[in-house]
């Protein structure tokens, strides 16, 4: 394997920083914003940094820092010839994933948490974290790093500023936030409250010490105030772990803030769809993970649909507010995709490829000898030779005989949404897109129609608050169980479920019209054990239904959990899709319901004193109807 080792070695990979782009922190203050510096002394007094480094996001910045990482071990740079601004990353094995067991919403009261989130006495958590945090930055660079959830100028982002000494999390933010001089110029401006996080990797070094690739802790916090809208995360450098503006804020923190002011944060992507008039109709959609959230998010229609076309908005988070006239409106508060790389290829997702080919930074899939990157399923034929996400030599039939894969199932691309082929013109729009529907999704293999639609609001609200998914093989616990995430939402909503469905019910009240509310199930199987329907691109023909009965132009049948399209009421030009196989995809079979309805009641007794009573209204009805 003499390629590869020479290769990741020699002074192409491992070049070292040229004194004129050398990375030399800059401690003045960009901001004149006397809270914020007094918070950044104040953060330095604690955690105890060598240096302070203002960010400002330019490119000769972003060039110095990855110069800087590539001494250090954290970031390879690709063959810059395949891999225009791209770098390569390897975590430590022990940070491959958000955290859910270390993560803490720390309300005032236990009760306002809910039981579906941890939650610590949030006296008792500062005392414990002022002790991590204590002198944790030692021998390292303090970034002050200024960032907006949505574009600038828009009315509904909201800023923060995420202090962390990983200059990882800085490149990474910077794909996937606004970030730097523009976003301290809003907060200059004192109008938008800013929400303060604290990011530590939890590993100061010892002068002189060697720095790791990638430093981390073993003990991990990730952790919200909801009340004072803070975030703090201890011990990991790992996506969602640190780079605090996604999950933590514009969901955790964000779902907070949207009940108290009466908009929505939601785990969904945003879609438009073209019609061959060239009108547009938006939809948001929340699936649970590894149901193909970002590939439905980039789809490209089939054969047979010509003039059809879908405009990605957002691949992971919605912010979703009523305008003037009571019409939803929804934007994209990211500005990457941060995106599961197995089982991404030209054939599953062509609109993801073009995206990621050029300045991306992927982690931890595996190195090809030619300085590319590689994971499952991005060709059919593995790479004759490689080193897999832990740096260890890899050949296919390693692969085989160990069953060790290339990348880890959970590596991953950091992208511009920019660069999709297919983002929307109007993506960055302020005011956000109209949103004439939203879908609900999951993973299951038997009962659950290919699509349904709610028959109203509070009817698809409880469709929302009770859909699941079955585990697969790249999740922990049983394969093939269901589990409940209501509206994908159950690791990310920062506060009691049951609240947070009394607030989608009362979100009613503020609308002229509500968006029409589907369930979608590409995952049905047949008795044969395959899938009854062939996904992706064919999801085109679903989608079209959707949008044509949001539009009140297309027909349906009544059946005992919604309705539903007839044979005759799908586009079916261009697929040789038997009726009896479609009969078989949609069968709603009473008794299996039933139970279904049973299973409901998991997640509701859990819940139960805040539970709306709609849910139990809509609960009978269902088992009225069936
Ligand atoms: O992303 C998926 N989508 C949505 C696409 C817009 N996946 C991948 C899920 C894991 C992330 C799917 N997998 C989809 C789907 O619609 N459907 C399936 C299941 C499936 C897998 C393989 C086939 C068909 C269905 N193969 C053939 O039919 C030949
Ligand atoms: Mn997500």
């Amino acid at each position: 394997m003499s390629a590869l080792r020479t290769k990741s070695q020699n002074s192409e990979t491992r070049a070292a920083a040229s004194p004129e782009n050398r990375f030399t922190p800059s401690a003045r203050p960009l901001s004149a914003n006397k809270h914020l510096i007094r918070w950044v002394e104040k953060i330095a007094e604690l955690t105890k940094p060598d240096a302070i480094h203002w960010v400002d996001g330019s490119q000769e910045e972003n060039d110095a820092l990855c110069a800087q990482m590539m001494e250090t071990g954290t970031l390879i740079k690709l063959n810059q010839d395949l891999w225009p601004g791209c770098y390569y990353a390897r975590s430590d094995p022990r940070d491959v994933a958000r955290v859910e067991d270390r993560t803490f919403i720390c309300s005032l009261s236990k009760e306002a948490a809910g039981p579906t989130n941890n939650w610590v006495d949030p006296y008792e958590m500062r005392r414990k974290l002022k002790t991590l945090f204590r002198g944790c930055m030692r021998g390292r660079t303090m970034y002050v790093l200024a960032f907006s959830m949505g574009v600038i100028d828009s009315p509904m982002s909201q800023i923060g500023v995420e202090l962390t000494d990983s200059p990882y999390v800085v490149v990474n933010m910077r794909i996937m936030a606004r970030i730097g001089l523009p976003a301290l110029a809003e907060i200059d401006k004192d109008i938008k409250r800013v929400v303060p996080c604290v990011h530590s990797v939890g590993a100061p070094l010892a002068p002189g010490q060697r720095d790791a690739p990638w430093p981390c802790n073993d003990e991990k916090y990730i952790v919200h105030y909801p009340e004072t809208r803070q975030i703090w995360s201890y011990g990991s450098g790992y996506g969602g772990n640190a780079l605090l503006g996604k999950k933590c804020f514009a969901l955790r923190i964000a779902s907070n803030i949207a009940r108290d002011e009466g908009w929505m944060a939601e785990h969904m992507l945003i879609l438009g769809v073209e019609d061959p008039q060239g009108e547009k109709t938006y939809v948001a959609a929340a699936f649970p993970s590894a149901c193909g959230k970002t590939n439905f998010a980039m789809m490209i229609p089939p054969e047979g649909l010509e003039g059809w076309k879908v405009w990605t908005v957002g691949d992971d988070i919605a912010w979703i507010k009523p305008d003037r006239n009571g019409q939803l409106y929804a934007i994209n508060p990211e500005a990457g995709f941060f995106g599961v790389a197995p089982g991404t290829s030209p054939e599953t997702n062509p609109n993801a490829i073009a995206t990621l080919s050029r300045n991306s930074i992927f982690t931890n899939v595996a190195l090809t000898p030619n300085g590319g990157v590689w994971w499952e399923g991005l060709t059919d034929e593995p790479p004759a030779e490689c080193l897999d996400w832990q740096g260890n030599y890899w050949t296919p039939q390693i692969g085989r005989e160990t069953g060790r894969r290339a990348a880890h199932p959970n590596s991953r691309f950091t992208s511009p949404a920019a660069q999709c082929p297919s983002i929307d013109p109007q993506w960055e729009n302020p005011g956000g897109v109209p949103i004439s529907a939203f879908i609900f999704g999951g993973r299951r293999a038997s009962n659950i129609p290919l699509v349904f639609q709610a028959f109203n609001w509070s009817a698809g609200v409880y469709v929302g608050a009770t859909m699941g998914s079955e585990t697969t093989a790249a999740a922990a616990g049983a394969v093939g169980k269901v589990r409940r995430d209501p509206m994908a939402m159950l690791p990310f909503c920062g506060y009691h479920m049951g609240d947070y469905f009394r607030h989608w019910l009362r979100m009613q009240r503020g609308l002229s019209s509500t968006p029409k509310i589907f369930h979608v199930n590409w995952f049905r199987k047949g008795d044969d054990g395959k899938f009854i329907w062939p996904g992706y691109s064919q999801n085109m023909r679903v989608l079209k239904w959707i949008v044509d009965r949001a539009r009140s132009r297309a027909f349906a049948k009544e059946t005992p959990i919604g309705w539903v399209p007839r044979y005759s009421d799908i586009e079916w030009k261009g697929l040789d899709f038997p009726q009896e196989k479609f009969e078989q995809l949609q069968a709603v079979d009473t008794s299996a319901w039933k139970s279904e309805v049973m299973g409901h009641e998991e997640l509701f007794i859990e819940l139960h004193d805040h539970l709306p009573p709609e849910m139990i209204y809509e609960r009978e009805l269902l088992i009225c109807r069936l």
